[in-house]
């Protein structure tokens, strides 16, 4: 068996990585907006003011995705579109616009996969202490009980939040994302309730308010571990360290990026032991009712990953982190090439908490440009994706239960704190002209999914 009739070829993007339209139609700034006018915060000083301009290009690229054949395509929501003041009073002509995107995805064959938070939060409820404000789990449950309403028919898959892990950490801890600040454990720790929170009841929102047939998950991300050899110790080994809540992550004090913290309350509906004995004083207060919102059903589980770490078993009944190979590969962005983490990562993940699951994000940023004959000749990222599938195929031929690939990314874009310096999509991006081009692995990434994947 390789890839069921039913597995979706996807890509995915999100809002302030492509919109612009910074200030257009009502919108009003996103925390991203604001981190960009902070000097130094940014790669030469780039925004995303203009982005790929997709606000107004997105039929252009809808084209584009059709004739790459993708089946899906996972986009966020710009919250501040929606709510320029954060809650309260809809801006319909910022709704309209994904009202339009979904209508000409339907049209072309496409379905429409939407994340609801994919970091761009109104600047509005950052001044009022954003996700350490316990009440910006009811601002998302209002913002995605209206998102749901207006979309109705159109979208029948929801993910709540992209990586949580992100927003937390490099948000709050390292500061490298917006809203640029370097809290310490208790607020780390509070926002990441928070969020959870939020997603919980963001989960009830959607089904109140979706069409009948709705699905949601949401899409956190962390190392993708897999074991040194196949040796029954390793792959123990493996596991145990995935499940495992540890406090090195970068010399840091706290690792957000761990697989249990973020999705044990999701699906077992509580923390794991160890955050309470590592963490002690510092873990937020849990009100009585939150374990059991945050643990609401969902539908599927979205993965975000890109690399990891091998593991191999310290003879002891411990794992132990195996040291990369001297010149080990690397992307453009120095992210390591670690094929097997496709495969061992969702297994995982199927084993501990037995759920449908889809690869939300993967790919890497290359070295692209247009050559003389005017084409894109990204050889490197057809390897690194033909890796990649290979072990997820294996993967799902193991019994892993994934039912979708959304390449990361569609388009070049603002990749945050490094601007439009590194180049994540399968299309090729002019920024001076917004002329787009599809590179050689758009092609390929063609032909598997005419294949559904046997060309591999
Ligand atoms: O560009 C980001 C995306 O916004 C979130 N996941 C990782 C990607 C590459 O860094």
């Amino acid at each position: 068996m390789s890839f069921n009739s039913d597995f979706i070829w996807g890509a995915a993007t999100s809002s302030y990585q492509i919109e612009g339209a910074y200030k257009e139609d009502g919108k009003s700034l996103s925390i991203w907006d604001v981190m960009c006018e902070k000097p130094g915060a940014v790669f030469d000083s780039h925004t995303g003011k203009i982005a790929c301009d997709h606000y107004h290009l997105y039929k252009e690229d809808v084209q584009l995705m059709k004739d790459i054949g993708l089946q899906a395509y996972r986009f966020s929501i710009s919250w501040p579109r929606i709510f320029p003041s954060g809650t309260g009073k809809i801006n319909s002509k910022g709704m309209d616009f994904y009202k339009k995107l979904c209508d000409n995805l339907l049209e072309n064959n496409i379905t429409p996969f939407a994340t609801l938070f994919h970091w761009d939060l109104p600047y509005e409820l950052y001044t009022k202490g954003g996700f350490l404000n316990r009440d910006s789990t009811d601002w998302f449950a209002e913002y995605a009980a209206t998102v749901t309403k207006e979309l109705g028919d159109r979208v029948q898959h929801y993910f709540t939040i992209n990586e949580p892990q992100c927003i937390q950490y490099l948000g709050y801890g390292s500061g490298e994302h917006a809203p640029g600040l370097k809290t310490g454990l208790r607020d780390l720790l509070l926002i990441g309730h928070h969020l959870l929170l939020s997603h919980g009841k963001a989960v009830q929102a959607i089904r109140a308010n979706g069409s009948s047939s709705v699905q949601v998950g949401w899409a956190p991300t962390c190392s993708g571990l897999y074991p040194a050899t196949e040796k029954a110790e390793d792959i123990a080994a493996t596991e145990m360290a995935q499940f495992d809540v540890t406090t090195e992550y970068n010399g840091t004090e706290f690792n957000s990026f761990g697989l249990t913290y973020f999705n044990d309350p999701v699906y077992l509906g509580k923390y794991p032991d160890k955050m309470f004995s590592l963490f002690g004083e510092y873990m937020p207060k849990i009100e009585q009712e939150d374990m059991k919102i945050i643990s609401q059903k969902v539908d599927y589980h979205g993965h975000n990953v890109y690399n990891g770490v091998a593991i191999k078993s310290d003879g002891k009944g411990g794992y132990l982190y195996c040291k990369r190979d001297i010149g080990y590969p690397h992307t453009a962005m120095n992210w390591p090439v670690t094929p097997e983490c496709v495969r061992w990562l969702p297994k995982n993940i199927a084993k501990r908490y037995g759920v449908p699951i889809y690869i939300t994000e993967n790919g890497l940023s290359n070295q692209d440009w247009v050559a003389l004959d005017g084409k894109v000749h990204d050889s490197t990222r057809i390897d690194f994706l033909h890796r990649y599938f290979i072990q997820m195929k294996k993967a799902i031929e193991e019994g892993t239960p994934i039912k979708g690939y959304f390449q990361w990314s569609l388009l070049d874009n603002f990749e945050w704190s490094n601007g439009y310096k590194e180049r994540f999509g399968l299309i090729y991006v002019d920024y001076e002209t917004q002329k787009r081009t599809l590179k050689d692995s758009a092609l390929w990434y063609s032909d598997v999914i005419k294949s559904n994947g046997d060309t591999l």
